[in-house]
């Protein structure tokens, strides 16, 4: 033993063995990459330089370009992984771009990661609400104007696409488009944000995007996650009293948009100069369009529809496509198996990506044969397969050749086709704000709880609108109507219409209304559907917009007030054994704010004495009905 330690003890220093294992540079020996990836600082009008990352095939001539301007960080966005491979550098959304050989660009828009300028969140058309000489579609036509004079491998032609907040800003580049711009794609794009969009439902405030704003505008790159000793939501927002008192709590208040938002809760002149519905209608361009949206997207579920349905009733549905799938938000970009529990024939995502976008680009970008796309692409999703239709919705109010059918509500929580009979009838419930209903099975974390690492607070959020409801139809402060088991088949196509004539004995009050596929009790080919309870259209209306969206006024207390309200698109088939269930209820907490039932100015700023219990009435007699209003078609 003495020997080999002297032995180690007196050897010579081994001069190949550095003490610093980082040395001063590296550089891989690579293979040769396919592609040639290129980032360039992009001058817009004013001289701020946009941070614009271009990926062009290597080999590639005379190739469109398809673009993506994004807050979400164009370096981050644009690397799945370290590759010489361009199909696996770039996201899995990005695949069949890829393989049909487009020239790929991601840039971040001002003020965000790599770019210079001013950020503001989703900054508005230049105008009353911008008054500076640049907005998004400035930015976009200079971007596109550089790219097809600096890409020499480009065709000169331009696509964009994005979804959500790339989807705003692919629609912002529709307002006087460049030239060169020739097809356009915006998925589950922000276009409403007070209607039904990220920040309001009909006027009720939705709390869990609330982090969103601190990690968009607290900083220029990545944000931190509002920091909280509170696990669940709920409980937070529960014990910090109006969504007011919870941004003062958090120092938030003290952020410019957070500003703004607090100054305009009802629809002002603010969220209608922003609407891009009404914009795009009033300004309408000819490039060809198509619009995407999920089915359950808990996040941006009026945007692309409801684009579509103002171009197409001002006469330009020639140019505009609409595809409606199964999805959850931005689930298109990745994969489309299944949502939740429910599972669908094949990648839905990805025939929408490749049978639907591909043949779209390929026909205006590089003049490929006609997509052949129908007006509007749906998947069904009773039958569990994608429709075609030359117009939507196929029931409707009026102009549809079929019209809506009321589903009433009746005696003992019935719903029947037929109108009540009783002279007079209601059914009651007390709703309470100290005891709001969940929006999902408690704890309710964040959605961006281990933002950045497990994830984990997205998950139940991203499937929230899939949950089984019956973590809630027990609760006394939730009227559940229900037909009996269905004979045949029920199918709907189109838009539901909530109808419920109600009195509350509170001065303000909120409703939610929720369509509901209740499956048979037992379910071999699926046990753990047995009874599953699943809702395929809800949403919520705020009592004090009854009458006018931009002035809101108090509701009479116990004066029966109609409360009537579109809810979202519907393709399904409600099957014999199956039965259709409607849910009615108050509150839908934290998703939304608490209304505190007082009518107070701003409920923002409601005191802890405005929020009083609240006993509803909902009527449903012969001449004083509620209902659903169904969109039921011809099997
Ligand atoms: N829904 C997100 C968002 C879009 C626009 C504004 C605020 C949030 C998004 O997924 O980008």
């Amino acid at each position: 033993g003495g020997f080999a330690f002297a032995q180690t003890r007196s050897a010579p220093p081994d001069d190949t063995v550095s003490l610093k294992d980082i040395p001063e540079s590296f550089e891989n020996k690579a293979p040769e990459a396919d592609f040639i990836k290129r980032v360039e600082m992009v001058p817009m009008r004013d001289g701020v330089k946009l941070y614009t990352v271009i990926f062009i095939p290597k080999g590639a001539r005379n190739t469109p370009i398809i673009l993506t301007r994004t807050p979400y960080d164009a370096a981050g966005r644009s690397s799945r992984s370290v590759s010489p491979s361009m199909l696996e550098t770039l996201p899995l959304g990005d695949e069949e771009i890829v393989e049909q050989g487009y020239i790929r660009v991601y840039q971040d828009v001002r003020g965000k990661y790599g770019s210079e300028g001013d950020y503001v969140l989703t900054w508005p058309l230049r105008g009353p609400l911008n008054p500076t000489s640049n907005d998004h579609s400035t930015d976009a036509w200079d971007t596109i104007d550089w790219l097809v004079k600096n890409v020499p491998e480009s065709n000169g032609r331009v696509g964009m696409i994005g979804s959500s907040y790339e989807g705003f800003t692919a629609i912002m580049a529709l307002f006087d488009p460049h030239p060169a711009l020739r097809a356009v794609v915006p998925e589950s794009p922000l276009v409403d944000a007070w209607m039904g969009d990220d920040w309001f439902h009909y006027g009720a405030f939705r709390n869990i995007m609330l982090g969103y704003i601190q990690m968009q505008t607290a900083q220029r790159g990545h944000g931190a996650v509002t920091p909280s000793y509170i696990y669940d939501k709920y409980e937070e927002m529960l014990r910090a009293g109006s969504t007011g008192d919870y941004l003062r709590a958090h120092g938030l208040d003290k952020l410019p948009w957070i500003k703004r938002l607090l100054a305009h809760p009802a629809y002002d002149g603010f969220w209608q100069g922003q609407a891009l519905d009404k914009l795009l209608a009033a300004r309408p361009s000819t490039v060809p369009t198509l619009w995407e949206q999920g089915l359950w997207d808990q996040e941006d579920m009026w945007g692309a529809n409801q684009s579509w349905r103002a171009l197409t009733a001002a006469g330009h549905g020639a140019n505009n496509w609409l595809v409606l799938g199964p999805w959850s938000h931005s689930q298109i970009n990745g994969k489309g198996y299944s949502l939740g529990p429910l599972s669908w024939e094949g990648d839905t995502a990805k025939q929408y990506r490749r049978d639907m976008v591909m043949p779209f680009f390929n026909q205006f970008l590089r003049d490929g044969p006609p997509a052949n796309l129908a007006r509007v692409t749906v998947y069904n999703t009773g039958k569990n397969e994608w429709e075609h239709f030359d117009d939507w919705p196929v029931a409707c109010q009026s102009g549809c050749a079929t019209p809506m059918t009321p589903l009433y509500l009746k005696a003992d929580y019935a719903l029947s086709f037929d109108r009540p009979t009783e002279a007079k009838a209601s059914d009651k419930y007390v709703s309470d704000p100290a005891k709001p209903v969940p929006f999902l099975p408690r704890p309710v974390l964040d959605p961006f709880f281990g933002y950045g690492s497990t994830g984990e607070g997205y998950k139940p959020w991203s499937k929230w609108l899939v949950e089984d409801q019956r973590f809630v139809d027990s609760r006394p402060d939730v009227l559940v109507y229900e037909t009996p088991v269905l004979d045949k088949e029920v199918h709907v196509q189109g838009i539901p219409i909530a109808d419920i004539l109600a009195a509350t004995t509170g001065t303000d009050g909120d409703f939610v209304v929720k369509l509901i596929d209740v499956y048979p009790a037992q379910y071999p080919s699926n046990p753990s559907m047995g009874g599953y309870q699943l809702s395929i259209s809800q949403d919520i209306f705020r009592g004090r917009y009854r009458k006018s969206f931009e002035h809101p006024s108090a509701i009479p207390a116990n004066v029966a007030q109609r409360y009537r309200f579109e809810l979202p698109n519907v393709n399904h088939v409600f099957k014999p054994g199956h039965r259709i269930m409607v849910h009615i209820q108050s509150s839908q907490f934290p998703l939304y704010d608490r209304n505190p039932q007082t009518f107070v100015p701003n409920i923002f700023n409601a005191k802890p004495g405005d929020y009083r219990p609240a006993t509803i009435s909902i009527l449903r007699s012969r001449e004083q009905s509620s209902a659903v209003w169904l969109p039921v078609v011809k099997p």
